[in-house]
């Protein structure tokens, strides 16, 4: 083995060896913001910039939605939902044949323009509490 050989297999086996670690604990892979659990958002509130995304991934083996409470958003604020719907009736109908699933290991993202306070549920889970809300602060 030449010593190339030998560097390229000892970087393969590192980076193997991370990204097993991460599999097991999600928690320290920082790829995503706020992660989803059985029947929760992790966290379950997040503080972020105008101008930031917010890359939600679901961790768990469970299905779940990222789907935003249309009245408990700021006015001027985009609607968003898992699945690119425009409206939370959309969303909320949609899920009926599993529209705006996110399944394990899956991400949703979001850039937030204007300033507020967003609240968003997982539709199948609203019943357990999985809802989340996003505080979007000025630059
Ligand atoms: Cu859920």
């Amino acid at each position: 083995m030449n010593r190339r050989t030998f560097l390229a297999s000892a970087g393969l086996a590192g980076v193997a060896g991370l990204a097993g670690c991460a599999a097991l604990q999600f928690g320290g892979n920082r790829d995503f913001d706020v992660g989803m659990t059985a029947e929760t958002f992790d966290p379950a509130e997040l503080t972020v910039s105008v101008g930031d995304e917010v890359v939600w991934m679901n961790t768990s083996s469970r299905a779940h939605t990222v789907t935003a409470y249309e009245n408990a958003i700021p006015e001027e604020a985009e609607y968003f939902a898992s699945g690119g719907f425009d409206s939370e009736r959309a969303a909320r109908e949609a899920w009926r044949q599993g529209g705006g699933a996110l399944d394990n290991g899956e991400t949703f993202s979001h850039t937030f323009d204007a300033p507020g306070r967003y609240e968003y549920v997982c539709v199948p889970h609203e019943m357990a509490g999985m809802v989340g809300t996003v505080v979007v602060e000025e630059g």
